[in-house]
């Protein structure tokens, strides 16, 4: 098949707001409506590249749908090459600096982009990017917020139930340490000794806090303490990774690779686990995976399950998917979910299709 090279022609943004199904009940906040802007792009030969941002904030939406049509404007006739477009975004913004909408935007085309460039190709992401289609070994995240013990033991059940998992995340940051302690005790005698627990604070806990309360929870044979504190603290996060034996994860916050190359330099960390909104969509996962790679330095992802699963099989540290749902009211054909791995469809590009009946219903005003 003939390779065609594709011109940004236009795109489309929607945002939609889903209703959680299971509320994000964090230390930090509480989300009942989750925001999706979905991105469907253009090109004059015809391709659509689809992909979809996540910015947890409903009217953080009334931003990044005009950024993401500024984007569009300046790229209009130009090649779809994701990785020039990366670069050129990135000089774009040197005088206002990478964090926030403006690198989430960039992330949602760099994502679609990547996505229309493999269907031309006809192959999925994963075998464009140089692997093989395999499925990938999750975790599921759909659940297990800041509820009463036995709540979130019979949530454990049942999330375990969903898909066959052997990994399970959980939040913690109780206004009392004991009653994360009792929470993890409940999970535990649940779901048995073999279930690795990960979990999770959302950046909830002072360093003072943290050092004292991830003392508590250091024996438990956990597979990870994630976020234990406020994300740019990373003195603050190398005294924790010093501190303790539990691994401590960060990377949900790093905006573009060089973040992560920062957090490794000052030894934030044990493992790493970026979102694909901020650390620049795939072509910012591809340039982080060689740092990770290089120093050892296990890699999971966060959110976004589809993008994730394709790039995990090129990613040379993989180690956790993070698995969610939440945008599956949207999606023609979420991924399969079995014996605790995720399915990489057999479909050219991301595979994403809207399921514009669900898109209708869940259209938002902003
Ligand atoms: C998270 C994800 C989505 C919404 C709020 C919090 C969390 C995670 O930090 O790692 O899953
Ligand atoms: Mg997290």
């Amino acid at each position: 098949m003939q390779f065609e090279s594709l011109t940004f022609k236009g795109l489309r943004a929607r945002p939609v707001v889903l209703e959680l199904k299971r509320p994000v009940v964090a230390r930090i906040a509480t989300i009942t409506d989750w925001p999706l802007v979905l991105i469907d792009l253009y090109t004059e030969e015809g391709i659509v590249g689809r992909s979809y941002l996540e910015p947890y904030v409903v009217k953080a939406m009334r931003y990044l749908v005009p950024a993401l049509n500024d984007l569009a404007e300046l790229l209009e006739g130009r090649k779809l090459a994701p990785v020039e477009l990366y670069d050129a975004a990135r000089k774009s913004l040197h005088f206002v600096g990478y964090q926030g909408l403006s690198t989430i935007a960039v992330s949602g085309l760099d994502m679609a982009a990547w996505d229309a460039l493999a269907k031309a190709a006809g192959m999925p992401l994963c075998v464009l990017l140089g692997g093989t289609v395999a499925p990938v070994k999750a975790y599921n995240s759909n659940g297990l917020w800041l509820k009463e013990p036995e709540a979130v033991a019979a949530e454990a059940v049942q999330l375990r139930d969903e898909g066959g998992f052997s990994g399970l995340k959980l939040r913690l940051g109780r206004e009392r340490a004991e009653d994360d302690l009792a929470t993890i005790a409940a999970v535990r005698g649940a779901v048995g000794a073999d279930m690795e627990l990960m979990v999770d604070f959302n950046q909830g806990l002072t360093l003072d806090e943290a050092l004292r309360r991830c003392h508590m929870i250091d024996d438990l044979g956990l597979a990870w303490i994630e976020e234990p504190i406020v994300y740019d603290n990373l003195d603050g996060c190398a005294r924790l990774a010093a501190d303790l034996k539990t691994p401590i994860q960060i990377g949900e916050n790093f905006y573009g690779p060089r973040d992560l190359h920062t957090a490794l330099q000052k030894k934030a960390c044990d493992l790493v686990m970026p979102d694909f909104m901020r650390i620049g969509g795939v072509t910012g996962w591809l340039k982080a995976e060689a740092i990770a790679g290089a120093a050892g330095i296990p890699m999971s992802t966060h959110l976004y399950p589809e993008v994730a699963a394709q790039v995990m099989r090129v990613t040379e540290t993989a180690h956790w998917l993070e698995w969610q749902d939440w945008a599956d009211p949207i999606l023609q054909k979420p991924y399969d979910i079995q014996n605790g791995l995720l399915h990489v469809p057999d479909r050219p590009g991301l595979g994403l299709e809207w399921n514009e009946e669900g898109v209708a219903a869940n259209l938002a005003n902003l």
